[in-house]
């Protein structure tokens, strides 16, 4: 049982001290669910397995009253395991595996773009101790030189939001992907746009980009969880001519968007689907 109602929690941070992890993030947020107090262990990309006393290589990793529990996802189970009677994280199972997929989903759409595009910014902004750690194993991990990478940001950063338009419709519907409260759900989700909020020097989202409701309400939780002076913004990125357009400005179509009560909620579709002339 949590002494003093305190976790310990290994953070990986940037030198500005902001956590960079997209797993740390989630493990923070999930302490924070669970009403926790978190006792942080600062510290960079070198030196984990010492600090962490010869435990792990990476981080996330809690200590609960003397108990190493490691992996982001090790620690929700346990955390809903241990305290069932404090709010759960995942309801049940069928919660985790959706929210497996849709973090998965925003991995590939997401992350690897921003990825490469901010790969520079996150080795420079890191610890100066961890630099050359940071360039060799993502190096090693792109095949590329960093800066090679990153080059030609500007136009791969707007192909990016169009992409996003299946999660944007998810949240117009839902005030959380948890429903009326967050869940452990919004907080993987979270963790991406708070990782990349650490490292991106410049923009990855319009500023009027709808996401914006739903990300500062969670950047807010827990007494501002998500504001570090570190963080950066992710809303005023600039778009050319040219570009895609961000966001649907259209009402959403079609059968996924609609409810069908009866003929009179569908008239308006099929009339426009039997009335337009036919392509030629
Ligand atoms: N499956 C692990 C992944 C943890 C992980 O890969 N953490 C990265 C940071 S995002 C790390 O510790 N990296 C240290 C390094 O790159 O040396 C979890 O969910 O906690």
């Amino acid at each position: 049982m949590a002494k003093n109602n305190r976790i310990t929690l290994y953070d990986l941070q940037l030198a500005s001290g902001c956590t960079i992890s997209p797993f740390v993030w989630a493990t923070k947020y999930a302490l924070a669910h669970k009403g926790f107090e978190i006792d942080i262990v600062p510290g960079g990309f070198t030196g984990i397995l010492e600090r962490t006393a010869g435990h792990s290589e990476r981080l996330p990793v809690i200590v609960d009253d003397g108990r190493w529990v490691l992996d982001s996802w090790l620690i929700a189970d346990y955390l809903d395991e241990q305290y069932p009677e404090r709010p759960r994280l995942l309801a049940d199972q069928s919660v985790k595996v959706l929210t497996k997929f849709l973090e998965g989903w925003l991995w590939r759409t997401a992350v690897t773009p921003w990825f490469g595009c901010y790969i520079k910014d996150y080795r420079d902004l890191s610890l100066a101790q961890d630099h050359e750690y940071v360039t060799r194993s993502r190096e090693n991990m792109l095949g590329r030189k960093i800066e090679d990478v990153q080059a030609g940001r500007e136009d791969r950063l707007p192909l990016v939001p169009p992409t996003l338009e299946p999660f944007r419709q998810l949240l117009r519907e839902s005030r959380w992907l948890g429903g009326e409260r967050p869940n452990y759900a919004d907080y993987r989700a979270l963790a991406i746009f708070l990782w990349t909020a650490s490292i991106a020097t410049t923009p990855p989202l319009p500023a009027d980009d709808p996401l914006r409701d739903w990300l500062d309400r969670g950047f807010d939780l827990y007494g501002g969880l998500g504001r570090h002076p570190g963080m950066h913004t992710l809303f005023g990125l600039k778009l050319r001519p040219g570009d895609p357009e961000p966001f649907s400005k259209e009402p959403p179509l079609g059968g996924l968007a609609s409810r069908n009560t009866g003929p009179a909620s569908t008239r308006a579709e099929t009339e426009r689907i039997m009335n337009r002339a036919p392509a030629r």
